[in-house]
């Protein structure tokens, strides 16, 4: 039999105290759903890498390819469910005075678990944007035959989502900041903590006097600084919290 995920005391203690808490989640809040992490034995697709693909260079060179690798995903997720990672941080924003959730990852399941306040910082698998007119459009299709799609322009639509070398949304980041900037706790859920500057916002928060506290399943290169690390599934670790936690705050 699995053990049970032991919550430590000064985790609930804080927990219980804090009014402004801030989320910062990545791919491996929606691996428990069944969606591919970029990095790691799942992460290729076609033996390319996130790295290789999600540049502005890949696309420019051939958008066909780039298309057929977002296609793939958005067959992934379409029909995919939020897992119980989503549901109880959609249940802090009731939690919490001042809460905030930033999220790395564009698959839309943070909304689909009923967060209303998400701060995505690397965009939305589903919007597209004109590649000569900067506009976005929703779009739920996933396009498998008819890649890469055209704009009623006749300019190249692409996937409104921030590669490798561009800029993030700069409201997004900037608000994203204000928030860490006077949180109380942060939490970093489910990502590698490799890309930047994602990956400064748990320093910048710890350095902003929050209690910092890492659910991943094995270490990463930002462990040594949490206060603390829970090693494990976010889908399993964060229930426990939750339900400790809730205890002590009634
Ligand atoms: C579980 C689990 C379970 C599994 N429970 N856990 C400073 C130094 C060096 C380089 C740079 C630097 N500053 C900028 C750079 C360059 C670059 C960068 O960071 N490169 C690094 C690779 C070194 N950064 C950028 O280019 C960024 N832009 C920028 O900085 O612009 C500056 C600028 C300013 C002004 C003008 C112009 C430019 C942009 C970065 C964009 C990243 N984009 C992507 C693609 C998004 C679209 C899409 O989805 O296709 O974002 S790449 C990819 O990585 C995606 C992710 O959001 C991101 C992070 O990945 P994440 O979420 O951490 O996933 P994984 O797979 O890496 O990790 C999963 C984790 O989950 C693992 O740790 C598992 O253990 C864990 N896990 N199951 C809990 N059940």
């Amino acid at each position: 039999m699995e053990a049970a995920i032991k919550i430590k005391e000064e985790t609930l203690k804080v927990f219980k105290k804090a009014s402004s808490v801030a989320v910062l989640t990545g791919a491996g809040v929606s691996a428990e759903s069944g969606v591919p992490t970029f990095r790691g034995k799942d992460g290729l697709w076609r033996n390319f890498s996130a790295e290789e693909l999600a540049t502005p260079s890949a696309f420019s060179r051939d958008p066909k390819l780039v298309w057929e690798w977002y296609s793939w995903r958005r067959e992934i997720i379409r029909d995919i469910k939020p897992n119980p990672a989503h549901h109880i941080i959609a249940e802090w924003e009731n939690t919490f005075n001042d809460f905030c959730l930033i999220t790395q990852n564009v698959d839309g399941l943070h909304a689909k678990a009923g967060s209303q306040k998400i701060l995505e910082l690397h965009g939305n698998i589903w919007r597209v944007r004109c590649t000569k007119e900067e506009k976005t459009f929703l779009n739920h299709e996933v396009l498998s035959d008819n890649v890469p799609p055209l704009c009623e322009c006749g300019a190249l639509l692409r996937p409104d989502v921030v590669w490798f070398g561009e800029a993030l949304p700069e409201g997004i980041i900037s608000k994203a900041l204000e928030n860490i900037r006077r949180c109380e706790l942060f939490f970093v859920i489910g990502t590698s903590a490799i890309v930047e500057p994602a990956s400064s916002l748990p320093l910048i928060a710890k350095q902003s006097g929050a209690y910092v506290i890492e659910i991943n399943i094995g270490r990463t290169p930002i462990s040594h600084f949490m206060d603390d690390t829970y090693l494990g599934k976010a889908g399993e670790i964060l229930p426990c919290l939750h339900s400790e936690s809730l205890n002590l705050r009634e």
